[in-house]
This record gives structure tokens, sequence and C-alpha cells, in this order.
């Protein structure tokens, strides 16, 4: 063989090897629990944008190039599941100015708490269906009011579905709201959930399907019956001045444990006993951003309350500094969970002062630190950070 040839030969099998280094070089970038890209969870659709919870908004978050669309669901009065943030309806759509729908304003016990409005579980789907979205934040764009309808899990599965393509598939990540609320009013959010997902045939690991739950019950019930993927949320009540949480309830503890009147709150939860007992029956935790990485104001005036230190006068993450990041990631990749932190959002307000006023700068911060994926009210943002990392 001439010379030339068994140098252009070496060369070949060196190439490869060259690429396959650039490709593990690559990976090893996100200390992620599977070394691959953070994921892109739209929450709420690019609820940022667009009234939550609608086909629009799912539509926005897929177009940002969210990897993941996600629905809250509750359930109507016949037992359809339907996706809104909570099952009083009241802040999220346009019921309080339907007449015929008057006599529906009800007081009804969520978690322990009496809430005063129209609930899910008084409408059947045919009534929910002519109600229209609005966005329940007043700094967000409220054009969009009464335009977008509320949509069923199904027509969401659908809309992933037909929306995957290229390659690309558009996972769905649904969580069950208060689930012992919709137990007690019989029904059950859980095998609706199972007979659905069945008829689209997701029952598996693999399947682009995941589904959260601030409860615990549930999620150990739905171990028994599906492979899917499950993810235990941990929520909290606040952050103090120094940067420690506040619990207070109901975001304390999950409500099936004030039921059953076990002790363990959220905090618990996340040591690393807790998490070993969560990777008994879950995949990942979803909790709150501030248990990874939290902020801290000053208290110069002693009042127990954070100081308006940039001098705008208000008082907002704008006053405050970031700490050290927690062990919570690390300890939680030990027990072999994920973790999806939750919520990013890009209003100036709830950015800490290091960020000075670039979201991008807050996702790139905990993309380092290795969550596994975020829940976005702005997509896009979270996407051109990924990019940029
Ligand atoms: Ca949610
Ligand atoms: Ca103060
Ligand atoms: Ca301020």
């Amino acid at each position: 063989m001439p010379r030339s040839l068994i140098l252009r030969s070496a060369a070949l099998i060196v190439m490869p090897l060259a690429l396959l280094a650039a490709c593990a070089s690559l990976r090893g970038a996100y200390p992620t629990l599977d070394g691959k890209a953070p994921l892109v969870i739209g929450h709420r659709g690019a609820s940022g944008y667009l009234p939550e919870h609608t086909l629009q908004s799912y539509q926005k978050a897929i177009e940002q190039g969210a990897d993941f669309i996600e629905p809250d669901l509750v359930a109507t009065k016949d037992g359809e599941l339907i996706a809104r943030h909570e099952p009083n309806i009241t802040n999220t759509t346009d019921v309080a100015s339907k007449p015929e729908f008057a006599s529906r304003k009800t007081t009804r016990k969520v978690d322990g708490i009496e809430e005063t409005g129209w609930f899910a579980s008084d409408f059947t789907l045919a009534e929910i269906k002519t109600l229209r979205a609005v966005q329940p934040m007043k700094e967000r764009d409220a054009s969009f009011n009464g335009q977008f309808g509320i949509p069923t899990l199904r027509e969401i599965l659908d809309l992933a579905r037909t929306a995957s393509k290229g390659g690309r598939t558009i996972g769905v990540y649904p969580e069950t709201k208060h689930p012992t609320y919709h137990n007690d009013l019989k029904l059950g959010l859980d095998d609706r959930l199972l007979a659905i997902l069945a008829e689209y045939g997701y029952a598996r690991k693999d399947s682009p399907v995941i589904i959260q739950s601030f409860e615990v019950a549930n999620l150990k019930y739905l171990r028994t019956k599906t492979q899917v993927r499950l993810v235990q949320l941990i929520d909290g009540d606040d952050v103090a001045v120094d940067g420690s949480m506040v619990l207070a309830a109901p975001s304390d503890k999950p409500y099936d444990f004030v039921v059953a009147k076990d002790p363990r709150d959220y905090i618990a939860m996340l040591t690393p006993a807790g998490l070993k007992d969560i990777k008994a029956y879950a995949d990942g935790i979803g909790p709150w951003k501030p248990y990874l990485m939290a902020s801290q104001g000053v208290d110069a005036n002693k009042d127990g309350k954070a100081d308006d230190v940039n001098g705008d006068g208000a008082v907002d993450e704008r006053d405050r500094k970031l700490r050290a990041p927690s062990d919570v990631v690390k300890n939680a990749h030990a027990a072999g969970l994920f973790v999806h932190a939750f919520t990013f959002r890009n209003e100036p307000r709830r950015l800490a002062s290091d960020y000075q006023n670039d979201p991008k700068a807050e996702y790139r911060m905990f993309y380092k630190l290795g969550v596994d994926g975020v829940f976005s009210d702005f997509p896009d943002t979270a996407v051109a950070a990924r990019l940029e990392k």
C-alpha cells in the first residue's frame, strides 16, 4: 500500500475518535444527571406572553422551542380533565361576567383554605367550553382576554403529537392539581389521567410524558400503574431576608401528609433521607428554585423585612443578592433523581440584583448548577440561554 494511502487510512481512524472526544466533552458540559442539555418546559404554555393553559399558549411554547408543555389538570363535574391552574376558575376565565352562571358562585375548601368563586367541578365540560381564558397576572398582556377557550387534556396531547415532527418530540408534563380535593369530590384525577394516557399508548418510561404532583400518595399510586416518569413537586411559602426558606400552610407540606398527620414537611423531603424516600416512587423532583439557590436581602433598619436597597420605591428581588447554591441538586443526583426547578420568569422585579436585569443570566446560573430542566413562563428566553450557555 502506498504510504499516502496508509496515512489517509490512519486519518480516517483518528477522525472519528476526535469527533467522539468532541461529543464527549459536549455532553460533559452539562452537569445534569444524564449529561444531556437541560429540558425547557413551557410552564402553562408560554404563559408570559399569552393567557395560561390555552392551546394558543402551548402552541407558542412549542414555536419558541420548548421540549415539554405543562398543563395543570382539574376535573369538571362530568369527570373530564381540563387545563386550569386551580379548581377555582375565577381568576383565569371570564366566568364572573356570565349571568347564566351567577348562581354557581360558592365557597369551597381547597387544601384546608376557604375560597369563594366559581369551581370547575360545578361545571360540565360543555359549560366550560362556553368560557374564555383571561390573563390572571396584572403585569402581563391582557389584550388576548376573552379570545381563547379552555382545552381538555386530549386536545393538548393531540397538539403535542401533531407538533412532533422532523425528529423533534414535544412532551406533555401534566400536573395533578390537589389530588385529595378531587378524591373528596369523587372526581379522582389519577385513573382518569391513566385512561387517557393509555389511549395514546403512553405508559412507558420513554413515553413523551412526565406526571408531577405536590402530593405523595397519588404519585405512589401512579407508580403501581405506569412506568411514565413521575416528579415530586416541592413547594415553599416565602424566602426570609437571610435567604432561608419559610414554610406556611398550605405550601409547607403535601396536603395528603396533612390529612394523614404525617409530620414531614417539604424541607424534610429534600434531605438526603427524604430524597431516598422519593426515589422509591418518583424519577425526579420539581423544587421551587430558592431551594437550589436563594437570594438574601438587607435589613439595615431591623424591622424584620427586606429593605429597598436600590431606592426605587419597591422591595423586590432587585434588592437582593444571591447566596451560595445549596446541595439539593448534588444530593438529588446522588439519589438518582433528576431536578426540574420552577418557575423562571423574565420580569425585572423577579430577578436578583446579580442578574442585572438579564433573565438569561439566571438560566445560565441554574444550568451551571446542574438542573435537568426548567419550568419557564418564557420558553424562548430559556432556549436562548441554553444556546449561549
Ligand atoms: Ca403546574
Ligand atoms: Ca427592613
Ligand atoms: Ca427596590
